[in-house]
């Protein structure tokens, strides 16, 4: 009967070691990947608008480094829903943005 016990202590153990590690590597996982699905993060970044698309929404921004996505700086078109923010750019202007990846877009969230 002892040893029953003894045994069954040893796959105890055993299998709550092996979930910690399985936990460990999720952690690990999540370190290097994106954040999981729901979970935006907004990059931050400085640029100066190119061009403005009033109709479709989109903008035209040269901007400089973003670190968060390790992008070195270019010229590339972002999406800017809101109306509003749409009506506060112009062509030559410096911006200090904040944006997320919303599918194939990148959407201005935030000007500062
Ligand atoms: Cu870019």
């Amino acid at each position: 009967m002892k040893k029953i016990a003894i045994a069954w202590l040893v796959l105890a153990t055993a299998s709550v070691v092996f979930a910690q590690e399985k936990m460990g590597d999720m952690k690990g996982m999540g370190m290097t990947s994106k954040p999981a699905a729901g979970a935006q993060t907004t990059h931050e970044a400085k640029g100066t608008v190119k061009k403005i698309n009033m109709k479709t929404g989109y903008v035209m921004i040269e901007h400089g480094p973003v670190n968060s996505l390790s992008w070195p700086p270019m010229t590339m078109s972002f999406k800017v829903k809101d109306k509003a923010m749409l009506d506060k750019l112009a062509v030559d202007k410096k911006i200090d943005f904040g944006f997320v990846k919303e599918g194939d877009d990148y959407v201005v969230k935030k000007l500062h």
